[in-house]
């Protein structure tokens, strides 16, 4: 009797274990479980466009369908100097895009960062003009029809809503964007083209940026979509203000994409009430809390503020058209050197071991449950 338990407990043992290994075998992964909702996007620094790291290579290929350059498309790699555009680095993201299948996203045309010095230096309406033809004419016609979407114009708005003095906006007015718009569209009819900014869910700079949509589609531009770029926070913005978003911006018929998305873990310097803001943060332990491990209790707060972030994203499914993550893994993120140098944040799914933390487990889950 005894001898059969023993042999019962041996066989379930078998069974469940056997279970387990063909569930480690059934691969599973972010956009097989969402295939059918949105595409799962990833930015990419030089190094992995490169493939110059096996383990984060077979990462990247696994988990995600979609890509953005993190900074290798920018103006001052493309385009230099006047008569100069370097596309070497951009013609390997757009054949690692292509040979993988990804859906391949441009960023950014024109941005008022990460401008290649000469561009900065346009004083006149003339020069501004022509610049502008000939950057966006020539880099969206060289990539037509294999590029699916770009980020036409990133940036343009305060705060406030109101629209930021740029070189371009100096130089032009508003109608740089309206241009912009058309410039793209004139290059490649069929590519979708977006507006993209930080903050954009927020009530005011929400409001600049659909009278900002208003105006390019009034001034005949052609505008597909809005990305939100989702850099957040634990506890802001709330779940409502991105659903009120995501219903604005719809209502004008565009898609929303969330195109940086990363939630940081660390205090921020001007959360500190009082603290002066330009007093030097860097080194100091306060700031930087997590430099070995993130405690469990805050590795659970990430994971639920994910699970309801993608709870929303499935809720509005039909309206979104990507989410993409601004790094693959913690340890590539901007976050660690911004806007302190040289802290440990823990902003994404994966960690710099390229493990999947809760945060993944608690976004794949969704699936589990919906489906
Ligand atoms: O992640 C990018 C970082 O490596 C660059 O140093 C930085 C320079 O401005 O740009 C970062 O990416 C930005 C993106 O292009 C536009 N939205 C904000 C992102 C984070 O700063």
């Amino acid at each position: 009797m005894r001898l059969t338990n023993y042999y019962l407990l041996l066989l379930t043992l078998i069974i469940l274990s056997s279970c387990n290994a063909q569930k480690e075998n059934n691969v599973v992964s972010l956009k097989d479980s969402f295939k059918n909702d949105f595409c799962i996007g990833t930015a990419l620094s030089a190094n992995q466009i490169e493939e110059k790291n096996e383990k984060e290579d077979s990462l990247i290929k696994k988990e995600f369908n979609a890509i953005t350059a993190e900074n290798i498309m920018k103006s001052m790699f493309l385009h230099p100097a006047k008569d100069k555009y370097d596309f070497a680095m951009a013609d390997k993201f757009i054949a690692y895009g292509e040979k993988n299948k990804m859906f391949i996203h441009g960023h950014t045309l024109i941005w008022h960062s990460q401008l290649a010095s000469w561009m900065a230096e346009i004083k006149d309406s003339i020069e501004m003009k022509n610049f502008m033809k000939d950057h966006i004419t020539t880099i969206v016609s060289k990539y037509k029809g294999r590029i699916d979407s770009w980020d036409v114009v990133n940036e343009a708005l305060n705060e406030d809503g109101t629209l930021r003095k740029s070189v371009f906006f100096n130089t032009l007015g508003e109608q740089y964007l309206v241009d912009a718009f058309k410039l793209a569209a004139a290059a490649d009819p069929k590519v979708d083209l977006y507006y993209n900014d930080y903050n954009n869910e927020e009530p005011a700079k929400r409001q600049g940026n659909i009278n900002l949509i208003k105006k390019i589609k009034a001034g005949g531009g052609k505008i597909d979509g809005v990305g939100i770029q989702a850099h957040w926070r634990l506890e802001s913005p709330s779940i409502e203000t991105i659903e009120e978003s995501i219903l604005a911006y719809s209502a004008l018929g565009l898609k929303v994409a969330f195109t940086e998305l990363d939630i940081t873990v660390l205090p921020n310097p001007w959360d500190l009430k009082g603290a002066d803001v330009n007093q030097n943060f860097e080194g100091n332990a306060k700031m930087n809390p997590y430099q070995e491990k993130l405690p469990d209790s805050v590795q659970v707060k990430l994971a639920n503020r994910y699970a309801s972030i993608f709870k929303l994203f499935l809720k509005h499914k039909d309206k979104i058209s990507r989410v993409t993550f601004w790094g693959v893994h913690d340890g590539q993120s901007w976050l660690n050197d911004w806007p302190i140098k040289g802290r440990t944040n823990y902003p994404l799914l994966f960690n710099s071991n390229l493990k999947p933390k809760k945060a993944y487990q608690s976004v794949m889950k969704l699936k589990e449950t919906n489906e």
